[in-house]
């Protein structure tokens, strides 16, 4: 595509160019000094490169074509929101969650101060007509998770078509009904909108797509048990990153060739980093793109990221959904036992997610665990302090960090992670 039909697109989708041109050139620097400047890549990851190159451009070309074949989109926040259904009902589903500071102002007309990043963000690009992924969107998919979410999307279904899910804050059997109802209700809203029936056949055949992605996620995620890691965190997050974006089979594909590149690395001993490089474990709050910050300061800090505890990692992609049920009813509730699975700090009680992320910690072979929580993040802060005590009954070092999307706390953050670090060495 040339430049001047970038442009076109974006004009058809109202952005503010202005805006969105200077938000394009500082992302393009961000990713020139954070991701090109990385030693040892795998050459799979040109298909990241391109990706992220083409990420306003030829992927929203193909879902601008996709819309005037009469496909729908369905934008996302949460891996709460089934895209198995979705698919199923022939529409194309995209994450939403952004990861820069962008429009913060106009967000603050609509959402408190305080108020973590990943809100305002998502609600700045839609104010600051930003984003042409939301541009795009026929329906916008919430949830009720947090607290701070919950209340945004009542603001923000102003500004957009709004469905919202419920998701239950405990686990019981009347909250996996409860979860098992929104389902039926979200099949119903998508029904609507597509005009397309979700079938067994429909659902058998998406669950086998989006289980394969997960397929592939999984492998890559084991693979970097190897010592020397065979890929870089900031890459692996990048992969996670992407799978919200890309089209689901071409990722899947792209995902098995990084694989298989990353076997043959593995099978001849090398890595991104010399074998004995200190390996940390990432847990907490999910980081959305261009949300790089705290993976590039623990790399360039002398450790290695060898796994993601988030929702853009593995807390997203641990869990299969059944593919045995044949008739559509227990393929719903196949879907509801599967993302009822889902560890997220917004449930009480939560403890699975400390045996997953010591589970986690021993098979890759971290030797320690940084804790990210996003400033006025209620769930994760807590969560923060209980995972510090887990950790610290497995032997294994810990550090909690707290911060946003800006940079002013970058060199104060380098220094605590490279005294943690050093600590390890
Ligand atoms: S399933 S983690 S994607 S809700 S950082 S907005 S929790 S105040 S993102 Fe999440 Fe779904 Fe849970 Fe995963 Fe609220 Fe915290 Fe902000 Fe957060």
């Amino acid at each position: 595509m040339t430049d001047a039909a970038h442009a076109a697109m974006w004009e058809r989708l109202d952005l503010d160019i202005e805006a969105h041109d200077a938000l394009l050139a500082v992302l393009g620097k961000f990713y020139g000094d954070i991701y090109l400047s990385q030693q040892g890549r795998l050459k799979g990851a040109e298909y990241l490169d391109f990706v992220l190159s083409e990420v306003h451009g030829l992927r929203i070309k193909e879902i601008q074509d996709a819309k005037a074949a009469g496909k729908k989109v369905v934008g996302t926040f949460c891996v709460f929101v089934p895209e198995e259904l979705t698919l199923a009902a022939g529409a194309l589903q995209v994450g939403l969650c952004a990861g820069a500071k962008a429009g913060t102002e106009k967000a603050e007309t609509l959402v408190p101060r305080g108020t973590c990043d990943l809100i305002k963000s998502f609600v700045g690009f839609k104010l600051a007509r930003l984003c042409p992924y939301t541009e795009s969107c026929d329906l916008v998919v919430g949830e009720t998770t947090c607290d701070g979410k919950k209340k945004a999307y009542e603001a923000f279904g102003a500004h957009v078509n709004m469905h919202v899910m419920e998701v239950p804050q405990c686990k019981g059997p009347c909250d996996v009904d409860l979860f098992r109802a929104e389902l039926a209700r979200y099949k119903d809203a998508l029904e609507a909108l597509t005009g397309n029936a979700v079938t067994a056949a429909s659902l058998a055949e998406a669950t086998r797509r989006v289980n394969a992605k997960r397929r592939a996620l999984q492998r890559l995620a084991k693979l970097r048990a190897a010592d020397p890691a065979p890929i870089s965190g900031r890459d692996a997050l990048l992969v996670n990153q992407i799978s919200f974006y890309d089209d689901p089979d071409r990722f899947t594909a792209k995902v098995n060739e990084l694989c298989d590149e990353m076997e043959a690395r593995i099978a001849r001993g090398e890595g991104v980093a010399s074998k004995g490089t200190p390996r940390l474990l990432l847990a907490g709050c999910p980081m959305a793109v261009p949300n790089w910050k705290l993976p590039y300061l623990i790399e360039s800090s002398g450790a290695v990221i060898v796994g993601e505890e988030s929702c853009i990692g593995e807390r997203n992609t641990r869990d299969l959904t059944d593919e045995t049920p044949a008739d559509l009813e227990a393929m719903l509730d196949a879907l509801a036992a599967r993302y009822m699975k889902i560890d997220c700090a917004c449930f009480t009680p939560n403890d699975e997610r400390l045996t997953h992320i010591a589970a986690m910690a021993r098979e890759l072979k971290a030797d320690g665990v940084v804790h990210y929580g996003l400033l006025f993040c209620q769930p994760y802060a807590h969560e923060a302090m209980k995972v510090g005590k887990a950790m610290e009954a497995a032997g294994l070092p810990y550090l909690a960090i707290e911060t946003d999307y800006g940079m002013e706390d970058a060199g104060q953050l380098k220094t605590r992670v490279e005294a943690f670090v050093e600590t390890l060495s």
